[in-house]
């Protein structure tokens, strides 16, 4: 991830670097070269700035094309494509949202007070032999956390069970949405294992896909028990 992150430094340094433009109404050689451009009045609505002037700041009356987005500095403003921008978004540093959080599963399992095996379990920070969500045996065994309000995901890291039966998980599905309907939620990414004990299993939603529920689906060929030690969801 440091070597994605770094890379990512990187490009966004280059895009900034290719892309920085200056206020219209502070560099004239940029105001004569896009004279038709800088007043936002007589363009079409297309090409209007999608942020009121008030908040433009830097923007207000920028000449960013419709195919980018106006980032504003102190006394400039970069025009940088929407692509670059996603790309940015994927790989800046993001924060654990999920720590916490209110959980659920498909099915409860009782562990007979040997270990913690809650839905809690999943978000309560602790990635120790005896603590885990832990589902029954179900062909497809959920378990989800509910972020309490829509965030723009980045990424999943799941820290499989540590103690023992790590290749329990053979593929898992990860969907963001709004619901737990899996059909209205869309899929950040998948693993395909099968794991093994205390793997980490890092899912990176190239989407970015928005949503306050996040949704774990263990699938399998036979019924099976779905158990992770730890789940963490990252937004940007
Ligand atoms: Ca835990």
């Amino acid at each position: 991830m440091a070597d994605n992150q770094h890379e990512g430094s990187r490009y966004v340094a280059a895009t900034i670097a290719r892309n920085v433009g200056r206020h219209p109404s502070s560099i004239s050689r940029f105001e004569n070269k896009n004279q038709a451009r800088s007043d936002v009045k007589d363009l079409p609505w297309s090409k209007r700035p999608p942020i009121t002037s008030d908040l433009a700041g830097s923007c207000k009356g920028h000449a960013c094309t419709v195919s980018e987005i106006c980032i504003p500095q102190s006394q400039t403003y970069t025009c940088v494509l929407l692509l670059e921008v996603f790309v940015q978004w994927r790989t800046r540093k993001a924060s654990l949202v999920s720590q916490n959080k209110g959980t659920g599963q498909s099915t409860p399992f009782d562990c007979h007070n040997v270990v913690v095996c809650k839905p809690g379990a999943g978000v309560d920070g602790i990635k120790e032999f005896n603590n885990m969500f832990h589902t029954n045996t179900e062909r497809e065994p959920f378990w989800w956390v509910n972020l309490g309000q829509v965030y723009k995901i980045q990424k999943v890291v799941s820290t499989n069970r540590i103690h023992c039966c790590g290749d329990r998980l053979t593929k898992m599905l990860i969907h963001v949405g709004t619901s737990l309907d899996t059909s209205q939620m869309e899929l950040c990414g998948q693993f395909i294992g099968p794991a093994v004990t205390g793997q980490v299993i890092v899912i990176l939603c190239n989407t970015l896909p928005e949503g306050q529920v996040v949704k774990l689906t263990s699938v399998n060929t036979a019924s099976e028990v779905f158990h992770l030690a730890e789940v963490e969801v990252y937004a940007v």
